[in-house]
C-alpha cells in the first residue's frame, strides 16, 4: 500500500461536466496479452501515477484483490480514470483468462468502445475472433492495440496482417494509424500516418489509410478530391475517422510499448479524437417494472436518472461498493432513487439474485482508480462512478429516478457449466452458508447455486473461476467450505412387472394392527412419474383405506427401494384384507410401503442416471476430437450441422459424464469450443 501510494502522482480533476468530455474504453483480449500493463503506462503517462507497476510484483493499479496479485492475472474488472486533453478516459481494465468472462462482459457494458490488446509475439486466437465477432453484432466500436512491441520475439508486421485478415473483412477496415520506428529491435518512436509530414517511405501506408478514412466519409466528392491531388487536414480525416468508428466499420491500429510508454500517448490522443463519445454510443433498452419498452435512453445529464450497477464489491471498512455507469440523467449524493433488479423476467429463474423492486438512497459518490476512491460530487450521464452503502442494489440492477422508475435490459451473462460441490467446514460456518452463497451470487451473476436435498452446487465458469469464488467466501463472508465431488442424481424404476403383497398384520397384545394389500407394479415409459390406480371389489380394502395405501406407496417412492427415489412406476391395488378394529390409516400405508418393497424385490429394480442434451460448438477441424470424446463419455450423437467454419454437434451425454466437461473441452480445443447443457430426461445406468 505504502509503495502504490507514493506512486499515485498529484490528484487530477476528475470530474466530468457533460458526455462529450468523456470516454469509456474498456480494455478486453486473451490473458497475459499487455491490458493490465498497459493500463499503468496510460497512468504514467498521464500523469496519474509517476511510476508503473508491475504484473509480477503485485503492485498494478488495476489488479488489486490478493488473489490478482498472488497469481500476476486480473480475475475483475477495475476502472482507472486519467485526464487527457481535457477528456477524462474512464479506462476499464478486464481479465482475460476465460473463467472470468462474466467480468469482460460487465466491462463491455460500461465501455462505450473496446481497446483489442494484442501481443506483438503472439497469434490472434479463435477466442479474440470470437469475441469481435459478438463485439461486431452489437455494433462495439473497436480499435487495437499492439503491444509488446520489445518482445524478443514481437513481429509487428505479422500480427497486424493477421488482425486485418482475421478481424477485418466484408467492408470492415482495420488500418493503422502509426507505425512504429525501430532501432533494431528496439522501437523508439512512431509515426503518425495521418500527420502531413509523413516520410516517403510510408507514403503507402498513408495512402491506404486515409482512402479507407475518406470512403468511409459522408463528403461524397471526398474521394475524387482527394485523388485529384486535394490535401485533405488531419483535422477532418480525423473527424471522418471518429464517425466511422463509432459507426462499427472502421478499426484503427496503434502499435505500443507499455515497458518504455512509446505509443502511448498517439494512443490516447486518438481516444480523446477518434474514439465515440457516451452520447454516440446507443444505451441499453429500457423497460417499465412491468415490462413495457420505453423510448430510447438519450445521455443527457438533466435527464431522467437511468444508471446500472455492473460491479458490487463488498468491503469489510467501507460496506457495499457499487460500480456504477450513469446512461441518463445525474448522481448526487442523498439522492432517492428506485433500485430494481428483473434478472429472472429476462433470463428465466435462477440467475444471480431474486427479482425485486426498491427504493433506496445514494449514499457517498467517488471516483475508482482501482481500489482507491476519491469523493465526487456528482457523477453525470456517460460518466462511470462507484456508490458507497447501497444496501438493495445488486450487479446488473439498475437505478433510476423514483417518479419514473425504468428496468434495463440485462447484459448477456455467461452460463456457468463447472459444478463444484461444497459442505461447510464447520457448524458455524454452516449456519452463514445459504447466506453468503446468496451475496455470492448476487455480487456475481454468472456464479449460481443450487442447495438441494442432497447437497450444495455451486455452478462456476472454471476451476479459477470456483477457487477465486471460495477465497471470497473465506475473505469476505468468512465461510470456510470443503469442495466434495458432486453426486449426480440418480433415480430407480422397477425393471419389469408382477404382483406382490403387503402384509402389515402385529397382533400380539393389546390394540393390533391389521393391513394387507395386494398390488400389480409395472414400468412407465421415461419421465411419465407415478401413477395409482385400483380394482378392489367387495370391500377388500374398505374405500377409505385406499388412499393410505396410496400414501405407503408414494412414501417409498421417494425412499426408493435401493436409495434413490423411485419413479415411472404404476401401481394397480387389486385386493387385500381388513379387519373390523385393527385396521387402521397408518396399518394400510405401512402395507402400502411394505408391498411397494416386496414388489422391488420380486421383479427387481433398475437405477436411472440424469442425461443432458448437449450442443458443442467447435471449429471444424477439432469435430472428430469432440466425437470420439463423446463416445468415451458414453455419448449419443443426435445430430451435427457446420457453418462459417464452425461445428455444431447435438448429443445425450449422463450427466455423471460432463462434469469437469468445461475443463476439458477447453483444453482439447484451446479455448475455442464452447458448449450448451440443458436436462433431458432419466436413462438406466448401464449394467457393467
Ligand atoms: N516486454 C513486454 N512485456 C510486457 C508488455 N506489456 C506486458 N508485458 C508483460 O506481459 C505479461 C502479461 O501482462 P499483463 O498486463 O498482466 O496482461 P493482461 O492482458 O492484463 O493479462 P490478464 O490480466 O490475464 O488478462 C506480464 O509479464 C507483463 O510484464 C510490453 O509492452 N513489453
Ligand atoms: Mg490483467
Amino acid at each position: 500500500m505504502a509503495d502504490r501510494g507514493a506512486r499515485a502522482a498529484g490528484r487530477q480533476d476528475l470530474e466530468a461536466h457533460e458526455p462529450d468530455a468523456i470516454r469509456n474504453v474498456v480494455l478486453v483480449g486473451p490473458s497475459s496479452g499487455g491490458k493490465t500493463t498497459l493500463l499503468e503506462a496510460l497512468l504514467v503517462r498521464t500523469g496519474a501515477l509517476t511510476r508503473a507497476g508491475s504484473v509480477e510484483d503485485g503492485t498494478t493499479v488495476s489488479d488489486f484483490e490478493p488473489g490478482e496479485r498472488a497469481h500476476g492475472r486480473s480475475m475483475a474488472l477495475a476502472v482507472a480514470p486519467v485526464v487527457h486533453d481535457g477528456v477524462k478516459v474512464n479506462l476499464i481494465d478486464t481479465p482475460g483468462y476465460a473463467d472470468f468472462v462474466g467480468e469482460l462482459r460487465a466491462g463491455l457494458r460500461a465501455a462505450d468502445c473496446a481497446l483489442f490488446v494484442t501481443a506483438a509475439n503472439e497469434q490472434i486466437d479463435a477466442v479474440t475472433t470470437e469475441l469481435w465477432r459478438e463485439c461486431a453484432e452489437v455494433g462495439m466500436p473497436r480499435a487495437v492495440v499492439v503491444t509488446k512491441l520489445d518482445h524478443a520475439r514481437a513481429d509487428y508486421a505479422g500480427v497486424l496482417a493477421a488482425a486485418q485478415a482475421q478481424l477485418g473483412g466484408a467492408g470492415d477496415k482495420v488500418l493503422p494509424v502509426d507505425v512504429p520506428v525501430m532501432a533494431g529491435s528496439t522501437v523508439t518512436d512512431l509515426v503518425g500516418l495521418l500527420a502531413p509530414d509523413v516520410p516517403d517511405e510510408h507514403a503507402e501506408a498513408r495512402n491506404a489509410l486515409i482512402e479507407g478514412i475518406i470512403e468511409e466519409s459522408d463528403d461524397e466528392g471526398l474521394m475524387d478530391r482527394y485523388l485529384a491531388g486535394e490535401t485533405v487536414t488531419e483535422a477532418a480525416l480525423l473527424e471522418d475517422l471518429h464517425r466511422a468508428m463509432a459507426r462499427g466499420t472502421f478499426f484503427p491500429v496503434v502499435p505500443v510499448c507499455s515497458t518504455s510508454g512509446v505509443g502511448c500517448g498517439e494512443l490516447l490522443d486518438l481516444i480523446v479524437r477518434g474514439f465515440p463519445a457516451p452520447s454516440e454510443h446507443p444505451a441499453p433498452e429500457a423497460y417499465t417494472p412491468e415490462g413495457k419498452p420505453t423510448d430510447p435512453v438519450s445521455c443527457d445529464p438533466g435527464g431522467p436518472l437511468l444508471a446500472e450497477v455492473v460491479k458490487t464489491s463488498s468491503d469489510a471498512y467501507v460496506g457495499r461498493v457499487s460500480l456504477v455507469r450513469v446512461f441518463s440523467g445525474s448522481l448526487d449524493p442523498d439522492l432517492p432513487v428506485h433500485v430494481s433488479g428483473h434478472l429472472s423476467s429476462f433470463f428465466g429463474d435462477d440467475v444471480g439474485h431474486g427479482d425485486h423492486d426498491d427504493a433506496e438512497r445514494i449514499g457517498s459518490l467517488a471516483y475508482p482508480f482501482g481500489q482507491q476512491l476519491s469523493p465526487a460530487k456528482r457523477v453525470v450521464a456517460g460518466d462511470i462512478a462507484s456508490v458507497g452503502r447501497l444496501t438493495r442494489a445488486e450487479t446488473g440492477d439498475t437505478l433510476s429516478s423514483v417518479d419514473d422508475p425504468r428496468v434495463l435490459r440485462p447484459w448477456t451473462l455467461p452460463t456457468p457449466l463447472l459444478p463444484i460441490g461444497v459442505e461447510a467446514a464447520t457448524r458455524s460456518d454452516e449456519d452463514k452458508l445459504s447466506t453468503a452463497l446468496g451475496r455470492l451470487a448476487a455480487e456475481d451473476p454468472s456464479i449460481r447455486v443450487e442447495i438441494s436435498s442432497e447437497q450444495v452446487v455451486l455452478w462456476t465458469m472454471g476451476e479459477a473461476h470456483a477457487d477465486a469464488a471460495l477465497e471470497r467466501l473465506a475473505d469476505r463472508f468468512g465461510v470456510t467450505v470443503n469442495r466434495v465431488d458432486v453426486r449426480v442424481p440418480m433415480r430407480e424404476t422397477l425393471a419389469g412387472s408382477g404382483t406382490a403383497l403387503g402384509r402389515h398384520v402385529k397382533q400380539s397384545g393389546g390394540h393390533g394392527q391389521y393391513a394387507v394389500c395386494e398390488i400389480e407394479v409395472e414400468p412407465l415409459p421415461r419421465g411419465a412419474g407415478f401413477e395409482f390406480a385400483e380394482r378392489v371389489v367387495g370391500g377388500a380394502v374398505p374405500r377409505q383405506f385406499i388412499p393410505s395405501v396410496e400414501k405407503g406407496v408414494r412414501a417409498q417412492l421417494a425412499k426408493g427401494c435401493d436409495g434413490h427415489p423411485m419413479v415411472d412406476v404404476k401401481v394397480t391395488l387389486v385386493g387385500g384384507k381388513a379387519h373390523s378394529v385393527d385396521s387402521s390409516d397408518m396399518a394400510f400405508q405401512s402395507a402400502g410401503a411394505l408391498a411397494l418393497r416386496e414388489a422391488a424385490a420380486a421383479v427387481g429394480v433398475q437405477v436411472l442416471e440424469p442425461v443432458d442434451e448437449i450442443e458443442v460448438t467447435v471449429p471444424d477441424e477439432l469435430v472428430g476430437t469432440v466425437m470420439s470424446d463423446l463416445a468415451a463419455r458414453r455419448g449419443r450423437v443426435l445430430g451435427q450441422d457446420t457453418a462459417g467454419g464452425f461445428a455444431t454437434v447435438r448429443a445425450h451425454v449422463p450427466a455423471a459424464e460432463l462434469i469437469t466437461y468445461p475443463v476439458d473441452l477447453r483444453s482439447s480445443t484451446h479455448g475455442a469450443g464452447s458448449f450448451t447443457r440443458a436436462f433431458a430426461g432419466y436413462e438406466p445406468v448401464p449394467t457393467r
